[in-house]
């Protein structure tokens, strides 16, 4: 990756829409836009004689072809999102003209983006910190706005002002630390030394309030994933299509009728929460019965939680013994459903005693369905969602990092407090920093960098 090359890329999904927006930037983004673009009208400028942060009307043109009429933006460096100058052309949506500006560009001089690549610059500018870049992937990918909300945080710079906060202290302690190396005859006084301990402990602290973020985060940005099961006509569909608040699968008398595994994310009172619906697992009758079955086991192995579907209007059958005897470890929730017709189910003790979470529903009228919600929400976020706690909400690769600078400050810690050599002090401190450094991206690998913007969409 040559940083003085121009990239090029639609940062528009591929399809049909109204408009596309083709982004160039680079040091010769105004000369190769220049060379595409013909100005119309009297007031419209090349992009290189306009101003920064303009609009001009023009036409894209190749070999004397007219390719498309468009709007281009002039973004002047440093204040654009890649800090270098840019250009944004909004074409005809459609893949061809969009495709056909792309390459007008190409063909003059700009090189296609990679995944990420106008991110990535965005960072390695410093316009936007590690963990600010991860935001805005998250922010893309968000499925609710809980969790949009939290990645608006995360960019805004809430989650590296407090690692920052973070590193400084441990610097600063490391210092310290080095400075009484630099000068073995004098110790520590007494008072420095409960000085610095107290800081490294209250960075532990810190570090554990953002570890117990992670569970909350993983939620967040990836959803949680629940299998809803019990025996086939429970209503296990009907179930679905309520929370969903769609008709998405389909539900019928017959038993037997979804065959097939469906997976469909919800917003339960903001998390996203991915239902899969799965079909019997025990009662195959031919082929096809058995793969949907194979699948539904595959599916339950990865669901974080189940919801038990019981037809109430229904004695226990040995199908539903069965099923609450082989969930009664997993985090579960009884939904009792058919409460409209009269009530002949009773849960055998043993079931209750285990005081698993129970609802009651019909998946008719969606009656019900919002207690549901609530327990879900009970069952998988400890406490009430406060807007502070988006502010922060670390990632996998952010856990990862405080866990190693974590057990590192501690060994510091305890060497400190035992005084132990200070060059081990020292060292153990310097891991942690440079940890967690990595999270705003202070110390990163080129390695670390192409696995994070790999995950970018071309064109962001
Ligand atoms: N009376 C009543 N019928 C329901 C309720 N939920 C589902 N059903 C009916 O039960 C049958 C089986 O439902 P379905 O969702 O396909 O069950 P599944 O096999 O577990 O997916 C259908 O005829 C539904 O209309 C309910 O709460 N009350
Ligand atoms: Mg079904």
């Amino acid at each position: 990756m040559m940083p003085d090359e121009t990239i090029v890329a639609i940062a528009t999904p591929l399809g049909e829409g109204g408009l596309a927006v083709i982004r160039i930037s680079g040091a010769q983004a105004f000369a190769i836009a220049d060379k595409c673009f013909q100005p119309v009208g009297k007031s419209s400028l090349k992009p290189c004689a306009a101003p920064t942060h303009t609009i001009q009307f023009g036409k894209i043109v190749r070999d004397e072809k007219i390719i498309d009429e468009v709007l281009l933006a002039v973004l002047r460096a440093p204040r654009t999102f890649t800090r270098e100058d840019t250009v944004e052309i909004s074409c005809h949506g459609g893949l061809l003209p969009a495709k056909l500006v792309l390459d007008a560009l190409l063909t003059n001089g700009a090189r296609l983006a990679e995944p990420g690549e106008f991110t990535r610059r965005a960072f390695l500018n410093g316009r936007i910190d590690l963990a600010q870049a991860e935001a805005v992937a998250d922010l893309i990918h968000s499925r609710t706005e809980l969790a949009l909300a939290a990645a608006n945080e995360q960019l805004a710079g809430k989650l590296s002002q407090r690692i920052n906060q973070l590193r400084d202290d441990l610097m600063l302690t490391l210092a310290h630390v080095e400075a009484h190396i630099d000068f073995p005859d004098e110790d520590i006084s007494p008072d420095t030394k409960d000085k610095l301990l107290q800081r490294l402990e209250n960075g532990i602290s810190f570090m554990d309030e953002l570890l117990r973020t992670a569970n909350e985060g993983q939620i967040l940005r990836r959803g949680i994933r629940a299998a809803i099961v019990g025996r086939p006509n429970a209503g296990k569909s009907s179930l679905l299509n309520q929370l969903l608040g769609r008709d998405r699968a389909i539900v019928s008398p017959i038993a037997g009728t979804t065959r097939d595994t469906i997976e469909e994310t919800a917003n339960i009172r903001g998390l996203p929460v991915i239902f899969i619906d799965t079909a019997g697992l025990r009662e195959a009758r031919d082929e096809i019965e058995l793969e949907g079955i194979r699948r539904s086991r595959e599916s339950l192995a990865s669901a974080e939680f189940i919801l038990h579907v019981l037809d109430a209007s229904e004695p226990l059958t040995e199908a539903d013994k069965n099923y609450l005897a082989e969930f009664a470890d997993k985090k579960r929730i009884l939904v009792l459903n058919k409460t409209d017709l009269p009530i002949k189910l009773v849960l055998p003790v043993e079931t209750i005693n285990l005081q698993p979470a129970t609802c009651s529903a019909c998946s008719l009228s969606g009656q019900g369905i919002e207690a549901l919600k609530d327990a879900i929400k009970n069952l998988v976020w400890a406490g009430e969602i406060k807007s502070e706690m988006l502010q922060v909400m670390i990632n996998s690769r952010h856990q990862d990092a405080l866990n190693r600078a974590r057990t590192t400050a501690r060994q510091a810690t305890d060497a400190l407090r035992a005084d132990a050599t200070l060059e081990l002090v020292a060292m153990d401190l310097r891991i942690a920093a440079n940890a967690v450094g990595e999270i705003v991206g202070k110390t990163t690998t080129e390695d670390l960098l192409d696995s994070i913007f790999s995950a970018f969409c071309i064109g962001k």
